[in-house]
């Protein structure tokens, strides 16, 4: 049989978003790598959804940067699929520190577009279960039974 289709929630942060050029461009990367784009939207996070998302992080020493760039302006949320969609994803996005990227990982989107530690361009779920309840944050009426069927 074949294998059952993965989803997962990606983030074009705001960098990426306020240049206008590059969503379509990345959007395209992805579906060149397989990966199916099933929704994209955009958003605009106040700090309130910053913190509810990001939660998790809440006292790290990133937090209030992290927020901070979140907030800073509109981003994008996308839902995509494949047979290894969350590994294929984050391959792909490359390592969380964009200078570490350039070094380790010069061909990923993070070596790419990454500005700094913080300003990293990307999200991609960690898990199938982040992935379900990110997927669920973003985009109420996807439900992933559904589309299994
Ligand atoms: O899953 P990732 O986004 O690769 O990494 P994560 O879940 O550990 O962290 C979530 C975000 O928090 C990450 O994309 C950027 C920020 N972050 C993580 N580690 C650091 C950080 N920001 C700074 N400035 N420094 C860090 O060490």
């Amino acid at each position: 049989a074949r294998k059952p289709l993965q989803y997962t929630l990606a983030l074009l942060k705001p960098d990426i978003c306020a240049n206008p050029l590059l969503p379509p461009k990345i959007i395209d990367t992805i579906r060149a790598r397989e990966l199916n784009v099933l929704e994209q939207k955009p958003l605009l996070w106040s700090q309130a959804d910053a913190e509810a998302f990001y939660g998790e992080h809440r006292g790290k020493f990133f937090f209030e940067r992290l927020c901070g760039y979140m907030t800073s302006g509109p981003f994008m949320a996308l839902v995509l699929s494949s047979p290894n969609a969350i590994k294929d994803w984050r391959a792909l996005i490359g390592p969380t520190h964009p200078v570490r990227a350039r070094i380790n990982a010069p061909d990923t989107l993070r070596a790419l577009y990454g500005l700094t530690d913080t300003r990293n361009s990307f999200h991609g779920s960690d898990s199938p279960e982040n992935a379900r309840q990110e997927i669920e944050f973003f985009f109420k009426d996807f439900h992933i039974d559904a589309h299994q069927k």
